[in-house]
């Protein structure tokens, strides 16, 4: 089905004027929908990924949870521009959150967040601050809410124990023979499988609280205004029951990496402790008074566990014949799996760092 069809199921308020791929996600495929309403809003088309989320329903279901509780939020501390500091879902014309085209695709729009900036990796300590600021803000603010109110939108999505699992599966079944590239990298791996799941276990033994995440905390899931503050958190699709650690984890990973998440030059890759010490302060300043102590000092083992688990992620999928992740060329994935193996190195050797920093912030 075209575009304009799907389109044409939702509440818009009409003329489109263009519409074109937009965004440089990973998983969905995403159009930016201009219309010609003088002053009315503009709109981003998304087609869900339905490999990676099997259950749409529950999926748009915690969207819609979340983002009804941060609109309240914003109304009840007389916040202006609210359509610009959160997302917000356009029903289609029979009130529901999504549509299904004759291909059996997912489709959903959401208000476009006009006059926005994003980046891929943070500039400066300022823009490491205040997006960690606002991952912060998130989940403090849904911490109000019931974590068993949303649904797992990926079963085990940060559980180390499964994905180290599938990894063994991927090795075994070696689809596309690629195993044999790989026998450093699968190495490092199975060293570390214990000490990576300390935040696993403490999970398990009730020492950490399960709150809702959001669990993709890349820096370029917070939209920032023409002054670089933060104006939303988008990227809504993982939240799901889950630890603090994944949202700090992810948040370092991505902001205080001196390289790219895909550097091919291992080299330019390592923890900036500048831009690391700047997330932190920005996160924690958001969610100390909602964390538990054990929560707060093991927060650092997240910027171990993170680059670990998306080392794994991108290694099993590059053995399993780049299935899962949108690639840009073939060795797309082992070039990401080593970076982030790379990173975690850097962290063990400076974990001492690492952990003081936080102590300190
Ligand atoms: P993916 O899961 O593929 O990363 P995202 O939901 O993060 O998809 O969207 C991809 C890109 O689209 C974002 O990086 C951002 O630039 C843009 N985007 C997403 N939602 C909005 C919105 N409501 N308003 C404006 N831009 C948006
Ligand atoms: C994917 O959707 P996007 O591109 O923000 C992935 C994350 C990874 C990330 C790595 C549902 O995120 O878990 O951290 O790529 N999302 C899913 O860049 O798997
Ligand atoms: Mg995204």
């Amino acid at each position: 089905m075209s575009v304009e069809k799907i389109i044409d199921n939702f509440q818009i308020k009409w003329p489109i004027t263009s519409m074109e791929p937009y965004g440089g996600g990973h998983i969905n495929d995403t159009y930016y929908v201009q219309c010609q309403n003088e002053g009315g809003p503009d709109y981003l088309l998304q087609k869900v990924n339905s490999y990676v989320f099997k259950d749409i329903e529950g999926l748009m279901n915690n969207i819609e949870i979340v983002t009804t509780h941060l609109i309240k939020k914003l109304e009840e501390n007389g916040i202006q521009d609210i359509e610009r500091r959160s997302l917000k879902l356009v029903t289609t014309k029979n009130e529901k959150l999504y549509v299904k085209d004759d291909d059996g695709e997912f489709w959903r729009v959401f208000n476009f967040i006009e006059d926005h900036k994003v980046y891929d990796g943070a500039p400066n300590t300022e823009i490491a601050f205040e997006g960690a600021r606002m991952f912060g803000k998130f989940l403090n603010e849904l911490s109000e809410l019931d974590p068993t109110s949303v649904v797992d939108t990926i079963p085990n999505f940060h559980n180390i124990t499964f994905r180290l699992e599938n990894l063994e599966k991927a090795i075994d079944e070696n689809p596309a023979g690629r195993v044999k590239q790989v026998k450093e990298e699968i190495k490092y791996v199975r060293s570390r499988r214990e000490t990576m799941s300390v935040i696993q276990h403490l999970g398990e033994k009730g020492l950490i609280r399960s709150r809702i995440v959001h669990n993709d905390t890349k820096i370029n899931n917070v939209l920032f205004d023409q002054q670089n503050k933060g104006l939303c958190v988008i990227d809504l699709d993982t939240i799901m029951p889950g630890y603090v650690h994944y949202d700090f984890g992810d948040g370092v990973r991505t902001c205080a990496n001196t390289g790219s998440e895909d550097d091919a030059d291992l080299n330019n890759i390592s923890y900036d402790l500048e831009m690391y010490k700047a997330f932190s302060t920005g996160y924690i300043e958001s969610v100390h008074s909602v964390l538990n102590d054990t929560e707060r000092s093991t927060l650092a083992q997240a910027a171990l566990l993170f680059p670990f688990i998306m080392g794994v992620r991108f290694l099993t999928d590059y053995i399993a014949g780049d299935v899962y992740y949108k690639i840009n060329y073939e060795d797309h994935n082992l070039v990401r799996a080593r970076a982030q193996l790379k990173l975690t190195a850097d962290g063990e050797a400076k974990f001492n760092e690492l952990e003081n920093i936080v102590k300190n912030a």
